[in-house]
């Protein structure tokens, strides 16, 4: 498995995240080269328990069929479960060691904000780090100051050579900054789960990225 040429588009998403059926936005994204995907339910009015098991369960499923890698934000214990591909922790869910002693060799993804965060991350057993926020973003309601993708390139001037993914506000029309500044891949939300067509949203950034 190459993880590098893997993370070039994830797509994250969870039934908060769109006004369709989630399980056919997902379907049409991956048909429009979607190589990647995290389920991240959070957020007002997220499914939990049972319900979030199930639903988590049919996306993965999905993925699958599509042998699309299948992540698990944060619940590590949904993770295990399922046997999902990997997990993805931010700096403020369970520490890195802990879950990767858990996980074992499932892929681990830290989401890092400076180098500081980033140097910790591979220290501790990252696969690979999710750096935002690229641009402005809605999605998410605690999301940090608007970076840039100037930070990807301090983050590889500081030596860092693990795989990483921008993530916040990317759309096709700035994710050439963002490859540009060094990154494999970008992580993203609402391009493509609010699209009209989401596969047409994963195309063209797809065929940005060849341009890139
Ligand atoms: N993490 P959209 S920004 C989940 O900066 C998430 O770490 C971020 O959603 C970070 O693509 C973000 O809709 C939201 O902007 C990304």
């Amino acid at each position: 498995m190459n993880l590098k040429k893997l993370l070039k588009l994830y797509f994250i998403m969870g039934s908060t995240n769109c006004e369709r059926d989630p399980r056919d936005v997902l379907r049409e994204a991956i048909d429009g080269g979607v190589t990647f995907f995290q389920f991240r339910e959070k957020g007002k009015g997220s499914l939990t328990g049972e319900a979030k098991r199930e639903f988590a369960r049919e996306l993965q499923e999905i993925c699958g069929e599509n042998d699309v890698p299948f992540i698990v934000n944060d619940d590590v214990d949904l993770a295990l479960q399922l046997d999902a591909d990997g997990v993805h922790v931010g700096q403020d869910d369970e520490a890195v060691e802990q879950v990767r002693e858990k996980i074992g060799s499932k892929i681990l993804g830290v989401s890092a904000h400076n180098v500081e965060e980033a140097v910790e991350a591979v220290n501790k057993g990252a696969d690979y780090i999710g750096v935002g926020p690229m641009f402005s973003t809605e999605t998410k309601a605690d999301a940090r100051e608007v970076q840039g993708p100037r930070i990807i390139e301090e983050l590889r001037e500081a030596g860092i050579r693990l795989p990483i993914v921008g993530i916040g506000g990317i759309q096709a029309s700035n994710v050439t900054q963002v490859i540009k500044a060094g990154a494999e891949g970008v992580s993203v939300i609402s391009a493509i789960s609010y699209a009209s067509d989401p596969k047409q949203s994963a195309q063209e950034f797809i065929d940005k990225m060849k341009e890139s």
